[in-house]
């Protein structure tokens, strides 16, 4: 069943698109009353860790069911199966906060620096909306044909692998605001940060991971680029 007011979309014009960018956006993927819940939850959950932005990561034993179920949502499932492919288990799944209170921009890395291993495919679902002023996502499309290495970085803002901006060249960056219930797939290898947080008030983000199964790793090549 489609809710009424949903843009239908048609995955399989976007494959290619996939490939070649390493990431594709959704929109409408969730509505605004599961964002909006799953939104209350990741809060009241994260409450009494939260620092003034975090990552909470739980892996795929410990998710809390309203984050399975909006992990495992029919209506994302039906986009991956088509764009990346039937072959993904699902691993892990991230709320990620950044509070009013800090401008931080989140620097740019591949998720592969820090997950290693078999290529990972997220998918950054915007709890609410994500502009360039509250610090949406931005990309560098291609950018997840090659493993990079990555700076060592240790300071107060997390992030510990990092591609600095100086080593950025003439690469082409595309800013990714999103309306609340889209949802931004991407490789691990896709370069990402995020803008800084410069509204006045929290942003909410709701990342799951999926990777090919066990068996399938030892066949996949990390270090450029292939479909699965
Ligand atoms: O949401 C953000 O600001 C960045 C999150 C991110 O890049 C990540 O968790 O890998």
């Amino acid at each position: 069943m489609r809710t009424k007011n949903m843009p239908h979309h048609n995955p399989s014009q976007d494959v290619s698109s996939f490939h070649e960018n390493g990431y594709l956006i959704a929109p409408a993927v969730y509505t605004p009353e599961e964002m909006a819940a799953c939104k209350r939850s990741a809060q009241e959950l994260t409450e009494s860790q939260s620092g003034p932005s975090g990552v909470f990561v739980w892996m795929c034993d410990a998710i809390p069911s309203l984050f399975e179920g909006i992990a495992c949502h029919s209506r994302l499932m039906a986009i991956l199966q088509v764009v990346v492919g039937p072959r993904l288990e699902f691993l892990s799944a991230k709320p990620v906060f950044k509070s009013a209170q800090v401008n931080f921009p989140s620097p740019w890395h591949q998720d592969q620096a820090y997950w290693g291993g078999a290529p990972k495919y997220s998918a950054w679902i915007a709890l609410e909306d994500a502009t360039l002023e509250n610090g949406c996502l931005k990309v560098i499309p291609g950018s997840h044909r090659s493993a990079l290495d990555h700076a060592a970085v240790q300071d107060k803002n997390g992030f510990g692998n990092r591609i600095l901006d100086e080593d950025l060249k003439n690469e082409t960056i595309v800013d990714a605001p999103l309306n609340a219930g889209d949802a931004l797939i991407f490789h691990d290898c896709l370069l990402h940060g995020s803008h800084p947080n410069l509204s006045g008030r929290d942003r909410w983000s709701h990342l799951p991971q999926r990777r090919p199964p066990r068996s399938l790793h030892r066949l996949v090549h990390l270090k450029t680029y292939r479909p699965l």
